[in-house]
């Protein structure tokens, strides 16, 4: 029997591209983009497309595992023996030797234990011994964030600050207008001048693409401000590499031409906008020459692109979260927002400006994580922030941590400061327990191996980060294995540890509509039975009273959320000047200070290179790393570095060199390419245990918290290299 699923992709992408399933006797044989999806437009991105051979990938966790007595934590067996090296790992990577640490266990054995040894640490410690740790796996509503923070929050359990990712650039945004909302993709079409800040659209937002692609053949021109020569950088009409971190000083010196030069738009900021004297006078400090010596894009340059920006209309910014990785990454992204606030480009149909969309997806997020499940008497609990693991682990006390709780995360791979998360992970007096669908870093540490089912296998509701599309995402296929989603996982938790609360035996079905009981007008006539017989509903904009957006047929009308104001400050104006800052100690307008880890900031006598640690193109942060046919795609355990700086060095592309600072080290072999600039190198995420010694690009990493939403700090780290004919 053949048959075709609506699914949704979870991953942490903000495409939330629509997915067909073809399902043949209960095995998926096809996987495709859903043509009737208005974004993602029938086709996938490369990875996903190959989502077939990690469904059914041997490597899979498919039962519930407890470690041998006699096997210590760290990778093991084959693992050990250095698997990658330099090649693409197949041949010498096998990941299920990972499995041979461990001996399987039925589920009962499993949960048994894991309730026992929590509940333990509970009565003998207290509840903050515990902490979940959980981020990007899936961005499903129920499975990313549900039956598992009523779960924790039941117990009373140490709160993890989820703010690895986009923090800084949201709160950044938010300072300014209030809210995460972004220009529609399709608006792009109408975009007469684009600029990509940030943002790698054909690695994290490929269906953005065909959009830029139709604006061009309009005549649009394409912008892109980064410091690494990405593939939409390659085929833009403008390329401006900047250096890391100095994106606040460049959006200031905009500002100073555009206002300078009268530009703005008198009647838009008069109306919309608090604090444009303030702006005017801070802006003052930043002349383009000043901003040259940091950003290192000539002044000329600087005014020509303020001066395009604001005429050639409509203008729109795409910025990406590139911009908010490092110390100063909240005000930058900040005074990037105020720019189409001065030209008042947020009320023409391609124009303003696109971080994210998710604030328009206001689901009810009360019922599905039930904060008031956290058992009274007890004081506000414990917050530990993701991106310190390797502190937490290690230092904190009253109580210390005793137990990890790791699902839907690799954070062995992907936090920063890898060798002190390891140092942490390895204590043999911590519980771990990972939830996973593969032998990843993580599960090389984990006490107890719990199997997790992929989309495929199981229901959801998606949101989106990239466009206004909610989607219910069908099960496919029956679990593998013994998998169970996230949601089952915390369910039967619950069940052993006696939490008796009704909202543990809800269905998936009624959380889902749960969710959807909002009072939000943009999630009005949107039920879930709407979402299963469409596959994906456009958020009902036309319901809101204060967004331009009438129905006209069935052609919805441009959704213009700023076009008057209605901004969702404290003011309700776009606050280009905010008391909200002022009370954190921060410029109440914006300022830049560069970041202290870079060749103007603070600690630039201590390493010579910027190290930009970045994603790669065919994997998603660490998932996908270990899949064959995904592998071949992508050239790992490279640095890429700019001649001027591997000639000093005496290393010549293709040879091995040790990149290095304080924290850490790593092997890599170089490529001299030209996608950096002099003083910049750049290296891929990527799984430790696929690495030469076991190490990856997050040993040199550091913990070291942006200046808003306590964010990481990825792109903000100094190294230096030198030729190896040594290695681990
Ligand atoms: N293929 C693929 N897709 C992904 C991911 C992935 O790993 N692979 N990850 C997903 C996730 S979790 C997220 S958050 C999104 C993120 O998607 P993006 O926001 O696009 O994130 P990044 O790749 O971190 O950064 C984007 C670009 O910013 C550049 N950049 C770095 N530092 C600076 C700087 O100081 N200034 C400027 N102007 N540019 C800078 C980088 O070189 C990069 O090309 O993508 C998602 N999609
Ligand atoms: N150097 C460097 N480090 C980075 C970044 C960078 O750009 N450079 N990016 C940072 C960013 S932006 C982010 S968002 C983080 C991402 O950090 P993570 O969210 O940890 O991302 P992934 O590496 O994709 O790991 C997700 C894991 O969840 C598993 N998984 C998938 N679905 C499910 C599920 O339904 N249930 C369970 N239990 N597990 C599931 C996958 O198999 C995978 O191993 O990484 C950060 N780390
Ligand atoms: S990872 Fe992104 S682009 Fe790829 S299928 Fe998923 S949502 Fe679409
Ligand atoms: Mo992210």
């Amino acid at each position: 029997m053949k048959s075709v699923v609506h699914a949704a992709c979870p991953h942490d992408c903000p495409d939330a591209c629509g997915v067909l399933i073809t399902i043949e006797d209960g095995r998926a044989t096809r996987i495709q983009g859903d043509p009737a999806h208005p974004v993602t437009r029938g086709f996938l991105c490369a990875k996903v497309a190959k989502y077939l051979d990690r469904v059914y990938s041997p490597d899979r966790v498919l039962y519930p595992m407890r470690r041998k007595a006699t096997i210590p934590k760290g990778p093991s067996g084959a693992d050990s023996r250095n698997p990658a090296r330099f090649a693409p790992a197949r041949e010498n990577f096998a990941p299920n030797c990972a499995a041979d640490a461990f001996t399987r266990i039925s589920w009962d054995e499993a949960l048994d234990e894991v309730a026992h040894r929590l509940r333990r640490i509970a009565d003998d410690i207290g509840p903050e011994a515990i902490l979940p740790y959980s981020y990007g796996g899936t961005l499903g509503a129920l499975n990313g964030a549900s039956m598992d923070r009523r779960f924790f929050t039941r117990l009373g359990a140490s709160e993890l600050e989820r703010t690895i990712c986009s923090s800084a650039g949201e709160a950044g945004l938010e300072s300014v207008m209030g809210v995460k909302l972004g220009t529609e993709p399709d608006q792009f079409i109408h975009s007469r001048y684009i600029i990509v800040w940030a943002s790698n659209i054909h690695g994290n937002n490929v269906h953005l693409w065909p959009y830029i692609v139709e604006a061009r053949r309009k005549g649009a021109r394409l912008v892109v401000i980064d410091p690494y020569r990405t593939r939409t950088a390659a085929c833009a009409d403008w390329y401006l590499p900047i250096n890391p971190g100095t994106d606040g000083a460049l959006a200031l010196a905009m500002m100073h031409v555009i206002i300078g030069e009268g530009l703005y738009d008198a009647d838009y900021v008069e109306n919309y906008t608090l604090g444009f004297d303030e702006l005017s006078e801070k802006v003052k400090a930043y002349p383009p020459e000043h901003a040259a010596q940091w950003t290192g894009i000539a002044a000329e340059d600087i005014r020509k692109l303020a001066r395009e920006y604001a005429t050639v209309r409509p203008s729109v910014i795409r910025v990406n979260y590139g911009v908010q990785r490092s110390d100063g990454g909240g005000m930058a992204t900040r005074a990037i927002a105020m720019l189409p606030c001065i030209i008042g480009s947020l009320k023409e149909v391609g124009g303003g400006i696109h971080l994210s969309t998710s604030g328009a997806f206001d689901l009810n997020k009360d019922a599905l994580r039930r904060p008031d499940l956290r058992p009274q008497g007890l004081k506000p609990s414990r917050i530990v922030n993701m991106v310190e693991l390797g502190k937490a682990l290690n230092t904190l006390s009253d109580p210390p941590l005793k137990a990890l709780f790791v699902y839907s995360s690799n954070p062995a791979a992907v936090c920063p400061n890898h060798n002190e998360v390891v140092r942490g992970l390895k204590r043999t007096d911590l519980f771990t327990v990972v939830h996973e669908q593969f032998f990843t870093d993580t599960t090389d540490y984990a006490d107890i191996v719990l199997p997790a089912t992929t989309f495929f296998e199981h229901k959801d509701l998606q949101t989106a980060y990239g466009h206004y599309y909610l989607q219910v995402s069908d099960q496919a296929i029956e679990p593998l294995g013994e998998c169970r989603a996230n949601v089952e996982l915390f369910r039967a938790l619950a069940a052993r540890m006696r939490f008796d609360d009704e909202c543990f035996s809800e269905s998936v079905d009624e959380m889902i509509e749960g969710a959807l009981a909002s009072t939000n007008p943009w999630l009005q006539g949107i039920t879930r039975e709407r979402l299963e017989r469409e596959g994906q509903v456009r958020l009902n904009f036309a319901a809101s009273p204060d967004a331009s957006d009438g129905q006209t047929g069935s052609v919805p009308a441009p959704f213009l959320p700023f076009a008057q104001g209605n901004f969702r400050t404290p003011s309700g104006k776009a606050e280009l000047y905010s008391e909200a800052m002022k009370a954190l100690g921060l410029d109440p307008v914006a300022e830049f200070k560069p970041p202290s880890e870079s060749r103007h900031g603070a600690e630039k006598a201590t390493f010579p290179l910027e190290l930009l640690a970045r994603k790669a193109d065919n994997f998603l942060n660490s998932t996908f790393t270990n899949q064959p046919s995904v592998q071949q795609m992508e050239a790992v355990n490279l640095l890429e570095m700019h001649s001027a700086d591997a000639g000093a060095r005496g290393i010549a592309d293709g040879q091995m060199v040790r990149v290095f600072n304080h924290r850490g080290e790593i092997f890599l072999k170089a490529r001299v390419d030209g996608s950096v600039q002099p003083g910049v190198v750049s290296a891929r995420l990527n799984w430790a245990k696929l690495s030469a010694g076991l190490r990856n690009i997050n040993v040199l990493t550091s913990e070291k918290l942006s200046d808003l939403g306590n964010s990481a700090t990825f792109y903000s780290v100094l190294v230096d290299v030198e030729s190896t004919k040594s290695f681990p």
